[in-house]
């Protein structure tokens, strides 16, 4: 079966309806609809608003009350099936006389799943996968914590242009200029959760807050976790009341992963030190690389990865660049490297 115009149209404007700014990030995914009446004309919109609020089918439903009989929902996630913070979808879509439904990407959660199934019987006509990709991409963390039962992670450091994250008497503010620290916020409030070493607290002492002039203020800061056994020393700026803090008692970088997820976590942004970076890097869970490389030359210092063991060029470790872009400031221009 396959999808007409008006449904593909309909489709590019419930993408974005999905990602609606202020929505808050997190647990639930981001999802968009619109109800189209048999000529093709918009009835209603509506896009889910953060967890525990109505799902997008059924904000859509209620903004078209009895018009929503005989109408075709477009959908950004497959409607879902369960009783969880709200109603199944799928029967209220039933309920609503809704005639057909088009969706792109199918859900994979196992509490809900089932909808198109359920549609289906109730003689529903169900067509799926219309625009696929474009909907795994906005619920790109949310799916990957989905499938792999883990949040993504994504490894951020700063270096001078010979790797050195810190000179040689253990100095390292301010690597980078103000144009990748800003960036670095832009990053940190797209995340849910922050990850140091219980050590950079010591040491560092960072506060891990998306800062407040950020271009888009956050809805909910992330959360700030710290891993390892080391107790934190009171006074830290990251115990202060600005965001949620939670010590992982734990140096295993896959356990600490787990305590996350079940907070239903879904992406970390790992901002330790050589040594955090060391574990995650062995264990294979890096799956997104931020360096930002400044125009600057140490020549002796800590680099941004502790040793790994490695000491032949066969065994080093391979990345593929996605993205290349020179970060100007008023106090200099670093170059910052994405890498997967
Ligand atoms: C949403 N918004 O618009 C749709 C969702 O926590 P619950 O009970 O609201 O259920 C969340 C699950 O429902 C979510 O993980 C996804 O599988 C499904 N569909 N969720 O938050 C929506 N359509
Ligand atoms: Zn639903």
């Amino acid at each position: 079966m396959t999808t007409n115009d008006a449904e593909r149209r309909a489709m590019r404007r419930a993408l974005e309806l999905a990602v609606t700014p202020g929505v808050p990030l997190g647990p639930n995914p981001r999802v968009g609809c619109v109800l189209l009446a048999p000529d093709g004309s918009t009835i209603a919109e509506g896009f889910h608003r953060g967890a525990g609020t109505p799902h997008a089918e059924a904000a859509a439903l209620a903004e078209a009350g009895a018009a929503a009989r005989g109408a075709t929902a477009v959908v950004t996630l497959e409607p879902c099936n369960h009783t969880g913070r709200t109603g199944p979808c799928s029967e209220a879509l039933i309920a609503a006389g809704v005639r057909r439904v088009v969706f792109a990407q199918p859900d994979s959660n196992p509490i809900a799943v089932g909808g198109a199934r359920r549609l289906r019987e109730a003689g529903v006509e169900v067509v799926g996968a219309e625009m696929i990709e474009e909907a795994q991409a906005i619920n790109r963390t949310w799916t990957f914590a989905l499938m792999r039962r883990r949040p993504f992670v994504t490894w951020k450091f700063a270096t001078t242009l010979d790797g050195r994250s810190a000179a040689a008497d253990g100095t390292s503010r301010w690597v980078s200029s103000t144009a990748s620290r800003r960036d670095t916020h832009r990053l940190r409030a797209q995340c849910d959760t922050m990850l140091v070493g219980s050590g950079t607290v010591v040491v560092d002492d960072p506060e891990l807050t998306v800062r407040d002039d950020a271009d888009e203020p956050v809805a909910v800061q992330p959360l700030r976790a710290v891993m390892g056994l080391r107790d934190l020393p009171a006074g830290r700026r990251i115990l202060n009341d600005r965001a949620e803090t939670v010590h992982l008692r734990t140096r295993d970088p896959r356990e600490a992963l787990a305590m996350l997820h079940e907070r239903q976590r879904q992406h970390v942004f790992l901002e330790g030190g050589p040594t955090l970076a060391r574990a995650f890097l062995e264990a294979d869970l890096v799956d997104e690389v931020v360096a930002y490389v400044a125009p600057m030359l140490l020549g002796s210092g800590a680099s941004a990865v502790a040793d790994l063991g490695i000491t032949t060029m066969t065994d080093a470790l391979h990345l593929h660049v996605t993205d290349v872009t020179v970060l100007q400031g008023h106090d200099g221009e670093d170059t910052n490297v994405r890498l997967t």
